[in-house]
């Protein structure tokens, strides 16, 4: 009997189940179209059956642009269902640095991002609507600034959003700082 599941980054991502006392391996995840450098797995979430996996040094919209995947399972394996990219133009973005899911919605930070200003940082949100993961929204700082960082890590539940800006500079250098965002 599966007891817990625990993820692990770094390259390639992996599957791990916890059974008693024994953790061991059950399914060695790999995307398609990843290519060295993408570093996929650098940031992990799981909802139910559906997981998703970052690749935020990916090139697919331009150098570093980023990109996150997501895969569903379908009987005993775990199938890629999407490769998520913003609707606009995300060079440098590090789009997938940090990844959140719940339910039919996920949470992609992009550090680099165009927010306030460019390079503040933003996040997107995706939800599934008839199989398909649509952008619905643009989250940044109102009082972004470059190399803030906002959207280094996200998280989601419900309605409710949190995404960090750990090189915010309100309290003094990185100080840091988290935004929630409420639906
Ligand atoms: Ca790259
Ligand atoms: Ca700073
Ligand atoms: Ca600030």
């Amino acid at each position: 009997m599966v007891l817990a599941i625990i993820l692990f980054g770094g390259w390639p991502a992996t599957l791990y189940a916890q059974s008693g006392c024994n953790i061991h391996q059950t399914v060695r995840l790999h995307a398609e179209d990843v290519v060295g450098g993408d570093e996929f797995g650098s940031s992990v979430g799981l909802n139910g059956y559906t997981l998703v996996v970052g690749a935020h040094k990916s090139d697919i919209d331009g150098e570093d642009s980023g990109t996150a995947i997501v895969f569903e399972r379908q009987g005993d394996a775990w199938e890629q269902a999407a490769v998520l990219v913003a609707n606009e133009y995300t060079v440098g973005y590090n789009f997938g640095r940090s990844v959140g899911i719940d339910g039919d919605l996920i949470l992609v930070g992009a550090v680099f991002g165009d927010g306030n200003e460019p390079g503040s940082g933003c996040a997107f949100l995706f939800e599934r609507i008839n199989e398909q993961w649509t952008e619905i929204a643009k989250l940044i700082a109102d009082d972004g600034e470059a190399g803030d960082s906002f959207g280094r890590a996200v998280a989601i539940d419900g309605r409710i959003a949190l995404v960090g800006a750990h090189h915010d500079d309100d309290q003094g250098n990185d100080s840091g700082a988290v935004y929630v965002f409420a639906q």
